[in-house]
């Protein structure tokens, strides 16, 4: 049956940022600072370096009843049985991923444009990305800013992820808009102290949900 993507702070690997640990050790940080909703994402390894991760990482997050994504391989998706399987805007089209996961995986989608939401919705998408809504060296992409997070709040009935440059010190701003979900990738993976960072992020989103 499907699982529904729980709101919340959502956590994303970034093993070349992540203080020299590998992804499997952030992930058991982040797991144990209480995150639950974490993506797998890795640009450089092999397919096979992945699956070894992704496959050690399910078992965590199956113990910790964490909700699991995949960056990008459906089919790393689909063997590990993950809750959901994120896209960007040049890998296949949500309509044909569906056809190949099916109706009980979610499939997320980025968006950094009101026209790229509404087609993520109507193609289907369990929920969006929306941003960069700053400046990020993660991902290439322009910043939209608050103005495209404001949009989706207002228009887009999915869950919506803010993302892209998002830190402790701006987090309360972007709360204001009421995202489903928000997510920090490199201040938590860069974190000296992952629990410490986790923590007070919740903190602050306490005070919005
Ligand atoms: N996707 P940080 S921004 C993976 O806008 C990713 O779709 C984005 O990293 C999007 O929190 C991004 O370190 C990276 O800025 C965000």
């Amino acid at each position: 049956m499907k699982r529904l993507i729980p709101k919340g702070l959502y956590a994303i690997t970034l093993e070349n940022f992540s203080n020299g640990k590998n992804n499997i050790t952030v992930v058991k940080e982040m797991l144990d600072a209480g995150i639950k909703i974490l993506q797998y994402r890795d640009k450089y390894k092999t397919k096979l370096e992945k699956f070894k991760q992704c496959e050690v990482i399910r078992k965590l997050t199956l113990d910790y009843g964490v909700f699991f994504i995949v960056n990008d391989d459906i089919d790393i998706c689909l063997s590990l049985k993950s809750d959901g399987i994120h896209l960007g805007q040049s890998d296949l089209p949500i309509t044909k991923a569906r056809e190949i996961v099916g109706d009980d995986i979610n499939i997320g989608l980025s968006t950094h444009s009101p026209e790229q939401a509404i087609r993520a919705v109507e193609q289907g998408a369990d929920y969006i990305g929306v941003g960069p809504i700053y400046k990020t060296f993660t991902k290439n992409v322009n910043p939209v800013g608050l103005d495209y997070l404001d949009f989706c709040t207002k228009n887009i009935f999915i869950p919506k992820v803010a993302i892209g440059g998002i830190k402790l010190s701006n987090l309360s701003k972007i709360c204001k808009y009421k995202p489903d979900n928000i997510c920090m990738v490199s201040e938590i993976t860069m974190a000296v102290n992952v629990k410490l960072t986790v923590k007070k992020a919740e903190e602050i989103l306490n005070d919005y949900y």
